[in-house]
């Protein structure tokens, strides 16, 4: 789908982040929910190392994505994908059973699975050598492992986690990919199988390339 610069759809993003952070910034996963749904978008580019004052009125952390149509202005990645699924039959099923337990996976997602992964981002990335993480590390992982094998129980031969993709789906795959430097997911056949199915997807693809394509080349200077 491309970008759209008239588009009534804006997501905001960062327009420079680190090469290690490239890929993963959480606009990718309102980007992915907007190409599954065929919704073309604009983007508006922010500073990740000084942000505008009056961003914060928009989002109450200064964090991204945020996104706006001519509904809603919104923030937080979850809320934007249900939004987004709430007029997409591709991404949120229009029977209430089907679309209230997409929408359990998606909260589960960032909920039961994501605070986990990023502790473990913490102890492997930002606090990498203080001797706390190391002590922590252990039995953090075995945390993660076990709760993997509970989802790998549940997913069992599954495609997907009820059965089709949908936006539970899509939040849960973006959120395992907070073990990619790790061996964790692949323990689990399964559920490693479950996320590539996820990430092949034609529309994950496109996202990934345009949130690459928004960066600038240069670190921009700090005010
Ligand atoms: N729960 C939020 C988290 C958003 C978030 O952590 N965004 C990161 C980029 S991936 C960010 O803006 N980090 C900068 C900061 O926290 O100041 C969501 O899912 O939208």
């Amino acid at each position: 789908m491309p970008i759209d610069p008239h588009s009534d759809i804006e997501v905001t993003a960062f327009e420079w982040v680190p090469d290690f952070a490239r890929t993963y910034v959480r606009d990718f996963r309102v980007r992915w929910a907007l190409e599954e749904a065929g919704r073309p978008y604009r983007t508006r580019l922010i500073s990740a190392v000084d942000r505008p004052q009056d961003y914060f009125a928009e989002q109450p952390f200064g964090q991204v994505p945020a996104y706006r149509d001519t509904q809603v202005q919104l923030f937080e990645s979850g809320a934007i994908v249900l939004h987004i699924g709430s007029s997409c039959e591709a991404l949120l099923p229009a029977d209430i059973v089907g679309r209230t337990r997409a929408t359990a996976w998606l909260v589960a997602a960032l909920n039961s699975v994501e605070p986990m992964l990023m502790e473990l981002a913490t102890v492997d990335l930002f606090a990498a050598g203080e001797p706390w993480a190391a002590l922590r590390r252990p039995s953090l992982v075995e945390a993660i492992d076990k709760r993997l094998g509970h989802m790998s129980d549940t997913l069992g031969t599954r495609d997907f986690l009820e059965g089709r993709f949908t936006a539970g789906d899509l939040i849960m795959a973006a959120v395992l990919r907070g073990l990619d430097a790790t061996d964790l997911l692949a323990r689990h056949a399964n559920l490693a199988a479950y996320q590539r199915r996820c990430l092949d997807r034609p529309a994950y693809a496109a996202a990934i390339a345009a949130q690459l394509a928004d960066f600038r080349a240069d670190a921009p200077i700090a005010a």
